[in-house]
This record gives C-alpha cells, structure tokens and sequence, in this order.
C-alpha cells in the first residue's frame, strides 16, 4: 500500500543527536578524517544504513554506502568527517537527512523500479585532501596521491587508510546514479537574515588549496650573526606579507581568502627555522579572479626563488573551478519547498561541497538550511529544530518527485 511518505521528526532529530555523541566536544564535535572518532560514526552510520534495508558497503577509502535494492537511484547525502573543533551539523545533517528520506520512502512503499542511495564521504573536509572520499570515489584520485598527503599531524595518507585496507573500492555508476542531491546548512549568515528556512543552491565556488614551503638552515639563534642566517621563516614572512597585499589588490567583489597556518621546525625561539609552511586557501565562484590569485601566487614564489635560490616551493591539495547546479534539480527544489509552504532562496555556495566533486559526472541538486549566527567550523554552530525538520520535509518531497520523473 502506498502511503504519503513522511519525515519521523523525532527519529531525526534523535538520530543527528546520537551522531553527534561520536567525538563530541562541548557543543561542538572532534571527527577529523580517519580519527579514531570519524572511524567509529561511519561504523555507526553503517548499522543505521543496515537498519533501514540498505545495502551497506564501507570502501576502501571509508566511504559509507547504504544503497537501495534495486538497479536505478538517486545518491543522496554529504560526509560525517569534521573539521579539528567542528560543529554538529556540518556535513552530519546531510548524511541524516538522506537517511531518513529513504527510510521514509520506504515505509510509505514509494521505492519502486528507482531508490535512494545514502552516502557518507571521506575527509570531505580535507585534513589529507579535500574531497578526497567523493573524488575518490569519482575515479579523479588514483593510489599515487596516497603517498602525497600529510595531515597535521604528519601522518601520511596511506598510513591513514590502513583502517580500510580489507575494503573493496568503490566507482561511481553513472548508468545506476542518475543524480546526486545533497543537503547541508548554510554555514553563513545570508538566510537567517532573510528569515528563509530553506535556501536552493545556485553554485558552488571554486577553491585552491595548497601548502608553501620555505627551507633554510637550523643555527643558534644568538650566536648566529644576522647576515649569515639560511631562516626559512624570514623567507615565508615576506612573502606572506606581499600576499595579503597583493591578494586585497587584485580582489574581486566576492572572492575570500585564508591564511590557516604556519609551523616553523624546529620550533623554538632560540633556534633559526630551518624549515616553514604556510596554508594558502582561496576562493571565488569567478574562474577569472582565481586565476589573477593563482598567478601572484606563482609570481611571488618565482621572486622569492631569484632572491634566494630554491628556497620556496608549492604543493597543491585542491584546485577546483565553480560549479553550476542542475537547473532541474533546483526547480524541483523549489518547488518542492513552495508545495509545502517554506518560503525558499536562490544562494550561492562559499563553502566547498561533495556535491561539486561528484558534479563533474552526474547531475547534482543542493538545499540549505539557515545557520543561526551563520556560525559554521566552530562547536558554536547550530541551526533550529524547526528548520532542521523543515530542510528535511523539502529534500523528502523533491527526491520523491526526482524519482518519479526518472522512473
Ligand atoms: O571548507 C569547506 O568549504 C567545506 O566546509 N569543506
Ligand atoms: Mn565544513
Ligand atoms: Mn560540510
């Protein structure tokens, strides 16, 4: 008997709470990719997918299936990793939602010939690589970069994944997955301000990630005259400063950009770094201004090399381009979200999603939830039950039509 399928509020929000028991952290939660904590949420996640009917599969990179059991469905859901001092709902709230919609399909007895799959990706947050689990999973990852990416910690990917190493890989199946659709909360303050529950996602913004390294020689830091000094860290400081120059110089309207670290080894006052790194991050949903960044950056290393030689080098851990969401999925979206009377908006995305690895082969369709304070990479996230059961009544009703066009 077909039933109208509907959201278990409770068991949702039930659900979000249990998950975020896993490396909780005040209000906040500690999941980084392949922690011990982030081990652990995709196990529980697997025995949810379990739970529902699903057909579950942990790969070989820690991505978390539960697939529907039938030849055609739509891939649905976000990633459970977390930033060092996350939030609860980051990435969580999409694997949850996607959950519960297939749970909720199913129950009404609306699964036919097309389902539901429910997805959760690894280090989507990118302590080793950005986006690694759903580009992995895309075939835009081979093996070799397993060898290429540190944490912070220092520990080398390949060593990281050990905790998979029985897991099969997985490939995305485009003749299987006609689309994928991903919720998520906003992160900023744009639909709060507009008193909108639910926000349609237009674009998502490119993003360049890299590290920059400086060498030079360890010496005591009294005894060595000043002339005579190789200090990697004079070498990283100037050319950070000529960055935050040239970078607010050459800007456009949007584009945003991040200086996230800088270690200097050994690492005390009385020796002279012999080696530092600096993080780099930006971003803009503009190709042009990210290639105006990309250049000072090359110009500013290629300076600091002719000032000393082979003192500065780049490693790159993420370079994407802007991506569009399908414009059918966003009206479905829309009106999914005006059928059941929640006022909705078009939004741009400023923060990097699965959805525009997993973009670059299938359709991809995303909805915002508002972030109260437009808190988000802090324990101090959180967004309002009602709209938390909100984004979830409107992802429930557009997967539902997104089934019915494709069966
Ligand atoms: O960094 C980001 O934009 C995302 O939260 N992964
Ligand atoms: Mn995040
Ligand atoms: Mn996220």
């Amino acid at each position: 008997v077909i039933q109208h399928p509907k959201i278990d509020r409770d068991r949702l929000l039930s659900d979000l709470r249990e998950l975020a028991e896993i490396g909780k952290d005040g209000t906040g939660v500690r999941r980084p990719a392949y922690s011990e904590a982030d081990i652990a949420a995709r196990h529980w996640l697997a025995e949810k997918f379990r739970t529902a009917g699903l057909d579950v599969q942990i790969d070989r990179v820690g991505n978390v299936f539960g697939r529907s059991r039938v030849s055609r469905a739509l891939l649905m859901g976000s990633h459970s990793d977390s930033v060092p001092y996350g939030g609860w709902l980051d990435g969580s709230l999409g694997v949850i939602y996607a959950l519960e919609v297939a749970r909720a399909l199913s129950a009404a007895g609306v699964i036919g010939a097309v389902g539901v799959d429910v997805v959760s990706f690894a280090d989507e947050e990118g302590m080793f690589a950005g986006w690694f689990g759903s580009r992995t999973h895309c075939g835009d990852f081979d093996d070799s970069v397993w060898r290429k990416f540190w944490n912070a910690e220092g520990v080398l990917l390949a060593e990281a994944l050990e905790a998979f190493k029985d897991r099969q890989r997985s490939t995305l199946d485009k003749s299987r997955n006609f689309g994928y659709l991903e919720a998520h909360i906003e992160q900023g303050p744009r639909l709060e301000a507009l008193g909108k529950p639910v926000g349609i996602v237009t674009s998502i913004v490119g993003i360049r990630t890299c590290k920059l390294y400086f060498s030079g020689r360890a010496d005591h830091a009294g005894t060595t005259p000043m002339p005579m000094r190789k200090d990697a860290g004079k070498h990283l400081v100037a050319l950070l400063s000529r960055l935050c120059a040239r970078f607010k110089e050459a800007a456009g309207e949007d584009t945003v950009w991040n200086f996230g670290n800088i270690i200097m080894k050994p690492g005390a006052a009385n020796v002279v770094p012999e080696h530092a790194e600096l993080f780099v991050q930006y971003r803009d949903s503009d190709a042009k201004n990210l290639q105006s960044f990309d250049a000072i950056l090359a110009d500013e290393i290629r300076a600091a090399n002719a000032a000393e030689p082979n003192c500065c080098s780049m490693s790159s851990t993420m370079a994407t381009e802007p991506i569009a969401m399908d414009p059918h999925f966003r009206q479905v979206l829309r009106d999914a979200a005006t059928q059941l009377g929640h006022a909705c908006e078009d939004i741009p995305s400023g923060a990097g999603h699965d959805a525009a690895a997993v973009g670059m082969h299938i359709p991809i369709g995303m909805l915002f939830v508002p972030s109260i304070g437009g808190r988000s990479h802090t324990p101090e996230e959180n967004t309002a039950d009602e709209h938390i059961v909100a984004g979830a009544e409107v992802l429930l009703a557009a997967t539902q039509r997104l089934l019915e066009s494709d069966a």
